[in-house]
C-alpha cells in the first residue's frame, strides 16, 4: 500500500469526538481498499494489543476503529489506512474517557460474600423478553403447583400490564436451583417506567442484559445498561429470540459488545458471558450451534458468573429501601436488600429519612420473596431481599437501620420528570354522572398517595384548589396513572402533556431524546419530512434487506421531546401503522432558535347539548373524521371529530332529518356512515390542543374545549391576536 495520511492543525482533543475531521484529511495515492478488508486489519491490529496487555483500551480501539474504517470508507473510500495515526489520537481520546465517563463503583466495605444466594435483575428494551424469560426460570424450577396452569407472562399480573402487553412496574420472584435461593427482579423496558428500572439495580448484586436477535441493542438497552455499569454490576448477555427466523445473532453480539465499549464498561464488565435463549420454548444454550433442551445453561451461568451479594455480617443493620408495596393484611411494607446485619419480627429499628429525618419504628412483620409469592419469617440475614412491615414513616430511598447505631446508606436518586399536565376536577356539563369519586380532595388525595410509590412522579397543588400539575417521564407514564384512576372511580380532567424547561442562568434548556424508527423503505420520504419539521437531526440511516419482505429503513434522530409529542398518531396514519417507533431522553439541551413546527388540528366542536343523530352525522362526516357515532349524548363545546382543515368548527350533530323532506325527495338511500375514530386515553392525549381537555370518568372518555361557550372562545381568539 502507498501513500499517507496527511492531518491539518485540528485540536487533538477534538479528533475522537466528532468525526468531522476527516474531512480534513487529505489522500495522497493509496490503493483501493475494501470495507471488509479495513474492518479486517483493525481488528488486526487490535488483537496485538490485546496481547501486548493493552486489553481495554485494544478492544476499545478495535471497535472505535471498526466504525472508523466503516465511516471512513463511505467517507472518503480510498482511503491508505494508517494504523499508527490512529492509536495516537485514539490514546488521548482514551484518557479523557478514562477521566469523564469511568463507571462510579462504591468503594465496597462489605467483606463477606453470602453464597446461598444471588440477586439479579433482567433488563431490557421493550418487548426484548423479559418476562417471558422469567415463565421460562418459574416453569423450570417448578415454584408453583400450578405454574403449567398459569398462562404467559405470569410476572405481568396488573389488568393494564395484561392489556398493553407490557410490564409497568419492576416486580421481584425467586426461585430455588442446586441449593441456591435466586431473587430475580422483572423490570419495564418502556422508556417511560425507566426510574422502576434505575432503583431496581441498586437492589440486586447483577444483571441480565436481554437482547432481542433480530433488533439488537436499542435506545432502552444503552439506558439501562449504562446505569447497570456505572453501578459496577457484572452483566450477562442474553440473546434472545434466536428461533426467529429473522434473527441475526453474530451481529446482534458484534453491536451488544460495541455498546459495552462505548459506556466505558471495564475489563471486567467486558468480559461478560453470552447465553442464547429462545425464551418463549424455555431454551437456553452456551453454543449458539446447539440448540438448546432447557433453560439450565442460563441458571448455571447465573451462580458461577453473578457475584454472590456482598455483605457485612457482623455490622448494624441497614436496608436501603427501594420499592413500597400494598400488602392486604400488613399495610405498607418497604423492599430492600439487608446490606448488613440481621432483620427480625419485632425488633426495633430507626427509619432514616429525607435531609436526616428519623422516625423509630418496630418491625410489624417481614417477608422475603419465595416463587411468587412472599413468605413470613422470624428473622432474615444480610444479602436477602425482605417485605418490612410495620414502618408507616418509610419511603423509597429511605434506609431502615439498626436502633443502637443507625446509619444510613445513600439515597437512590432518580431521572427528573421531563413532561407534565394538569388534572383538574371535572366540571364538564356531565360531571358527576359516571364516577364515584369527584372533588379536588378526592384528587388531591389520591394524587399524593400514588406519589409515596410512584418515584418519578411529581404532583403540587396549583393557585387553583381544583388543579394539579403532575409531572412524570411520558406521555406514557402519565396515562397509566391516569387509567388506574378511571378504573378505580375518579373523574377528572386532564389537559396537553407539555415539556418541562429547565433554565441555567440566563439560558432555556429543554429535554432531548433519542428516538429510533423502523418503517418500510417506501414510507421514508414521509418520516423524514414530519421530523425536519420537528426539528429531529438525523444521526444515522441504515437500510435493511430482508428476503420475507419489503426493505426496511432504520432511522435514528436526536429529537426535543416537543417534537415527539404527537408524533405517533400523525406517523402511523402516514404509514399505514407500518411505523415501530421507540424514544428514550437523553438530556436537557438549549432552547433552539429556530421554530418547531408540530402540525395543528382543527376540532369539530359540537353547537348545541343533545344525542347525535346518525341524519347529523352523516351530514357533518364529510368535513374530517368523526370521532363518536349516532346515538351519543354531547354537550355544548365537546369535540366530536377533526376537522380536515386547521379551523374549529361547530357542528350541529343532533339535527333531525325533516319528515317532509324525506317525501319530498322520494329516494330515501341509507345513510353510509363511516365508523367513528376509536379514541384511547392515549389518542387523546395526544390530539389535544392548548385550548382543549380530555374528560376522563369510569365510563367515557370526551375531549372538550376549555371554554364551552362559541363566544368566550371567539373573544378569546380576538384577545390573542
Ligand atoms: N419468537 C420469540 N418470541 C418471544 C421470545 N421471548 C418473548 N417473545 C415474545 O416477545 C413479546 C414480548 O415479550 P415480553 O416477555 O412481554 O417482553 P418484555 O421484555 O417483558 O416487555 P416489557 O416488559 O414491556 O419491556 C411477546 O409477544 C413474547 O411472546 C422468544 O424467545 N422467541
Ligand atoms: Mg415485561
Amino acid at each position: 500500500m502507498a501513500g499517507g495520511v496527511v492531518v491539518g492543525e485540528e485540536d487533538p482533543e477534538a479528533l475522537w469526538g466528532d468525526l468531522s475531521w476527516l474531512r480534513g484529511v487529505t489522500l495522497e495515492g493509496g490503493s483501493a481498499t475494501g470495507e471488509e478488508y479495513q474492518c479486517h486489519h483493525t481488528v488486526e491490529v487490535a488483537k496485538t494489543q490485546v496481547d501486548a496487555g493493552l486489553s481495554t483500551s485494544g478492544i476499545f480501539l478495535a471497535h472505535r476503529l471498526y466504525r472508523t474504517s466503516r465511516f471512513v470508507y463511505t467517507a472518503v473510500r480510498r482511503l491508505d489506512f494508517r494504523a499508527s495515526f490512529f492509536w495516537e489520537h485514539a490514546a488521548i481520546f482514551m484518557d479523557r474517557i478514562a477521566t469523564s465517563e469511568s463507571p462510579v463503583t462504591t468503594p465496597l466495605e462489605l467483606n463477606e460474600r453470602r453464597s446461598d444466594i444471588r440477586n439479579i435483575a433482567i433488563i431490557a428494551h421493550v418487548d426484548h423478553g423479559k418476562t417471558t424469560l422469567v415463565d421460562a426460570v418459574l416453569r423450570q424450577t417448578h415454584v408453583h403447583r400450578k405454574i403449567d396452569d398459569m398462562g404467559e407472562r405470569i410476572m405481568d399480573s396488573m389488568d393494564q400490564e395484561r392489556e398493553r402487553g407490557i410490564t409497568i412496574r419492576a416486580k421481584n420472584a425467586s426461585v430455588t436451583y442446586k441449593g441456591v435461593k435466586i431473587n430475580i427482579v422483572d423490570t419495564p423496558g418502556h422508556a417511560d417506567f425507566g426510574g422502576e428500572v434505575e432503583r431496581t439495580l441498586r437492589m440486586v448484586d447483577g444483571v441480565l442484559i436481554l437482547i432481542d436477535a433480530k433488533e439488537g441493542p436499542m435506545p432502552q438497552t444503552t439506558f439501562v445498561l449504562r446505569k447497570a455499569l456505572a453501578l459496577g454490576h457484572k452483566a450477562i448477555v442474553v440473546i434472545n429470540k434466536i428461533d426467529r427466523p429473522d434473527a441475526v445473532i453474530d451481529d446482534v453480539v458484534n453491536r451488544t459488545f460495541d455498546l459495552f465499549v462505548h459506556l466505558g464498561a471495564t475489563d471486567e464488565q467486558l468480559d461478560f458471558p453470552i447465553v442464547y435463549t429462545a425464551a418463549i420454548k424455555g431454551t437456553a444454550t452456551l453454543d449458539v450451534n446447539k440448540p438448546g433442551t432447557d433453560i439450565t445453561p442460563l441458571l448455571d451461568t447465573v451462580l458461577e458468573k453473578i457475584p454472590a451479594p456482598a455483605i457485612n455480617a457482623e455490622a448494624p443493620l441497614q436496608i436501603l429501601v427501594l420499592s413500597l408495596i400494598q400488602d392486604l393484611y400488613k399495610g405498607k411494607m418497604g423492599v430492600g436488600k439487608i446490606q448488613s446485619g440481621s432483620i427480625a419480627r419485632r425488633q426495633n429499628v430507626v427509619v432514616l429519612g429525607k435531609n436526616g429525618a428519623q422516625f423509630p419504628g418496630k418491625v410489624s412483620d417481614l417477608a422475603v420473596y419465595s416463587g411468587l409469592e412472599r413468605t413470613d419469617m422470624e428473622r432474615a440475614e444480610a444479602g436477602e431481599i425482605v417485605a418490612v412491615a410495620g414502618l408507616d414513616e418509610v419511603s423509597i430511598g429511605d434506609t431502615i437501620a439498626d436502633a443502637e447505631h443507625p446509619v444510613a446508606l445513600t439515597r437512590v436518586t432518580v431521572d427528573e420528570p421531563t413532561v407534565q399536565m394538569t388534572f383538574s376536577v371535572n366540571n364538564s356539563p356531565f360531571a358527576g354522572r359516571e364516577g364515584k369519586y369527584l372533588t379536588s380532595r378526592h384528587l388531591r388525595d389520591r394524587l399524593f398517595k400514588e406519589l409515596e410509590t410512584n418515584v418519578s412522579l411529581r404532583a403540587q397543588e396549583t393557585d387553583s384548589a381544583d388543579k394539579f400539575l403532575v409531572a412524570g417521564r411520558g406521555e406514557l407514564h402519565l396515562g397509566v396513572l391516569i387509567e388506574q384512576m378511571r378504573r378505580e372511580g375518579y373523574e377528572l380532567q386532564v389537559s396537553q402533556p407539555e415539556v418541562i424547561v429547565h433554565r441555567e442562568g440566563d439560558k432555556v434548556l429543554e429535554p432531548y431524546e433519542e428516538l429510533t424508527i423502523q418503517v418500510p423503505e417506501t414510507y421514508q420520504g414521509a418520516v423524514i419530512e414530519e421530523l425536519g419539521k420537528r426539528r429531529g437531526e438525523l444521526r444515522h440511516m441504515r437500510l435493511i434487506h430482508s428476503d420475507a419482505g419489503p426493505s426496511e429503513m432504520h432511522l435514528e434522530y436526536h429529537i426535543p421531546t416537543r417534537g415527539i409529542m404527537g408524533l405517533k398518531n400523525l406517523l402511523v396514519t402516514k404509514t399505514r401503522g407500518t411505523i415501530i417507533m421507540h424514544h428514550v431522553f437523553v438530556a436537557y439541551e438549549p432552547v433552539e432558535e429556530r421554530e418547531l413546527v408540530v402540525a395543528t388540528h382543527g376540532s369539530l366542536v359540537a353547537h348545541e347539548d343533545g344525542t347525535s343523530t346518525g341524519y347529523a352525522i352523516f351530514m357533518t362526516q364529510e368535513r374530517g373524521t368523526m370521532f363518536i357515532g349516532p346515538v351519543v349524548e354531547v354537550y355544548r363545546g365537546m369535540v366530536v371529530g377533526e376537522n380536515s382543515r386547521d379551523e374549529d368548527m361547530d357542528v350541529n350533530v343532533c339535527k333531525e332529518k325533516h319528515l317532509s323532506n324525506m317525501r319530498a325527495s322520494g329516494t330515501d338511500e341509507a345513510l353510509v356512515l363511516t365508523p367513528p375514530r376509536e379514541m384511547g386515553l392515549e389518542f387523546a392525549l395526544e390530539y389535544i390542543g392548548p385550548d382543549e381537555l380530555v374528560e376522563v370518568t369510569p365510563k367515557s372518555l370526551r375531549i372538550r374545549k376549555r371554554l364551552l361557550n362559541p363566544d368566550d372562545r371567539r373573544k378569546a381568539r380576538k384577545s390573542v391576536k
